[in-house]
Parts: structure tokens; C-alpha cells; sequence
């Protein structure tokens, strides 16, 4: 008789296999599943467990062939809490303790958990830091339907933070704003931003380096991806989608040129919005990005 042993290939496990319990991994992962600040359609605290759930049928492998070898601690996430301020401050902390690991990943939730997020950067990176928010909206109002901590609110929040100075902000891909985030970039023309359209008529490689260029001199970089930087084309799954976006070639190459030229010591995924989504294109897209950006880490520090 012939005992069948059930194959399972190495790789068909969390994040492509790369994840251990060594503290002294590359990068940390921790997911903060939020999405009570959104404007308008929910869904994104569905995200973390989504991503996750994708990655065993990843190959561990960066575009062009490149074997990843990294290694990845996953805290797992964040649970909600109904007392906001009680949640953000619990997201600051377990996010401090992340940040230790040479490069912090945080899968949202809506992009209001950026807001507890960079506190936690600011209180473990040497000034001055930077910030390269990447989004189809500025979020630089000081209140949205009421609050100071709405997802419209996140780029505000994070010039309230010691030791980011206006010019170390830079945003990429905006294309949609309410009157006050336009004249608040009127009032600050130290804060360099590139629109979709001027993405798109420069050619993302000269933006990418006009970025790297602004943000020279930083001790750290915080990367904020609203996955609505994206065309809705190329993420469909998610709150707020704004026509006229980058395609996903253009952000792959954006993200490659920022993580080889930048020291990007935490990125966070968010407005990924799974029950929005369709073929799951929109979470596929997020870990597209977040592996070819460990791709580029791994080239950096050999
Ligand atoms: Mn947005």
C-alpha cells in the first residue's frame, strides 16, 4: 500500500514564506484593521487580513528575478477598540515597538491610522524626518466632517509633529482637493507636491528624482501609499477612487528610485478596501508594491 504524503511546497505560507520570529528581521509588520474615519464607502479594516491572506500564493521574489531573503516579523494587528483616542494611542505604542526592525510595514485601515502611525515615527527617528505621502488627495484639512482625525486630515496632523518641517513633506499623484488644501499649499510653497497630470507630462523617473532630491538631508523617511494614488483602473478596491491616476508600472518605479536613493525606514499601505474590490486587483497591487520595495531594500543593504 502506498502512503500518500501531502506536498506542500515551501513557499505556500505567510508572506511568500519569509516571515520568522528572529527580532532581528528587516522588516516588522503590523496591521492596524480602522476604517471609522472614512467619508464615504468602508471597508478597509478588512484589509490587513486580505493582504495576508494573498501572500502564500506570492512567489518570495522581486520583479526581474530577484530571490527575496529578507526576513519578516509579523505582530499580527492592532485590534479596535470602540474608544478612539484609546486605539490610537495603543496603535502608537505597539508601532514604537515595530519601528525597531530596520523597515516597518503597516497595512491599514483608512489613512486616519497614519495619524497615530507617525507619532510613533517621530518619537523613535533623529530629526529632521521626512515624509513622502503618495495619494490622489492632500489630506491637509485641519477638520473633516468634524474632526481633526478624519482620513482628510492625515497630512495636517503630521506637520503638527516636531521635526517635520514643511519642506520635508512631499506628496505624489494628487489630483482631487476642497478649497481649503489648495489654499493651504498656496500659503506653504515650501511643501513640494507633483500632480497626477504633472506625473504624467514629466515622466514619473524626473518626479522620482525631484522627490529624492527634496528629501536629501533627512535622517528617516515615513512613506504613506493611499492606494488611491493609483488610477481606479489598477486599484478599484478602495473608498474615494479619483479618476486620471498613476498606473501601477509608473508607482513601481517611483517606489524603486525612493527606497535605493532614501533612507524609508516605515511605509504604511492604507485605503486598500477588499469588499470594494474586484479579482482582488487592489490588494494584489498593495503587496506588488510592498515586495518590489523589499526587493530594492535587499539590493540596498546586500
Ligand atoms: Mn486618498
Amino acid at each position: 500500500m502506498v502512503t500518500l504524503v501531502p506536498v506542500q511546497p515551501a513557499h505556500r505560507a505567510l508572506w511568500s514564506g519569509l516571515v520568522t520570529d528572529d527580532p532581528a528581521a528587516e522588516v516588522g509588520i503590523l496591521g492596524v484593521p480602522f476604517d471609522g474615519a472614512a467619508s464615504y464607502r468602508r471597508g478597509t479594516a478588512f484589509a490587513p487580513a486580505r493582504l495576508r491572506e494573498l501572500t502564500p500564493h506570492l512567489s518570495p521574489c522581486a520583479e526581474e528575478g530577484t530571490p527575496l531573503h529578507l526576513r519578516i516579523c509579523d505582530y499580527g494587528d492592532v485590534p479596535v477598540d470602540l474608544d478612539w483616542a484609546r486605539y490610537f494611542a495603543t496603535v502608537e505604542d505597539r508601532a514604537v515597538e515595530v519601528l525597531r526592525h530596520p523597515l516597518a510595514i503597516f497595512p491599514g485601515g483608512d489613512h486616519s491610522v497614519t495619524i497615530p502611525l507617525m507619532r510613533a515615527f517621530q518619537r523613535t527617528h533623529r530629526r529632521p524626518w521626512g515624509v513622502l505621502h503618495l495619494d490622489a488627495h492632500p489630506d491637509l484639512c485641519d477638520q473633516f466632517e468634524g474632526h481633526r482625525w478624519s482620513h482628510a486630515c492625515t497630512a495636517r496632523r503630521s506637520l503638527d509633529l516636531p521635526g517635520l518641517a514643511p519642506q520635508h513633506l512631499v506628496f505624489v499623484g494628487l489630483r482631487s482637493f476642497v478649497p481649503e488644501e489648495w489654499e493651504f499649499l498656496e500659503a506653504h510653497p515650501e511643501i513640494l507636491y507633483f500632480t497626477a497630470r504633472q506625473c504624467h507630462r514629466q515622466g514619473i523617473e524626473a518626479v522620482a528624482r525631484s522627490v529624492v532630491k527634496q528629501l536629501h538631508g533627512a535622517e528617516g523617511v515615513y512613506l504613506s501609499l493611499d492606494i488611491d494614488v493609483l488610477d481606479p483602473a489598477y486599484a478599484p478596491g478602495t473608498g474615494v477612487p479619483e479618476g486620471g491616476g498613476l498606473t501601477t508600472r509608473d508607482l513601481l518605479e517611483l517606489i524603486r528610485i525612493v527606497f535605493q536613493e532614501l533612507p524609508v525606514r516605515a511605509m504604511d499601505v492604507v485605503e486598500v478596501a477588499p469588499p470594494l474590490d474586484s479579482n482582488d486587483i487592489t490588494s494584489f497591487a498593495a503587496l506588488k508594491v510592498i515586495y518590489e520595495a523589499w526587493g530594492a531594500l535587499q539590493q540596498k543593504i546586500g
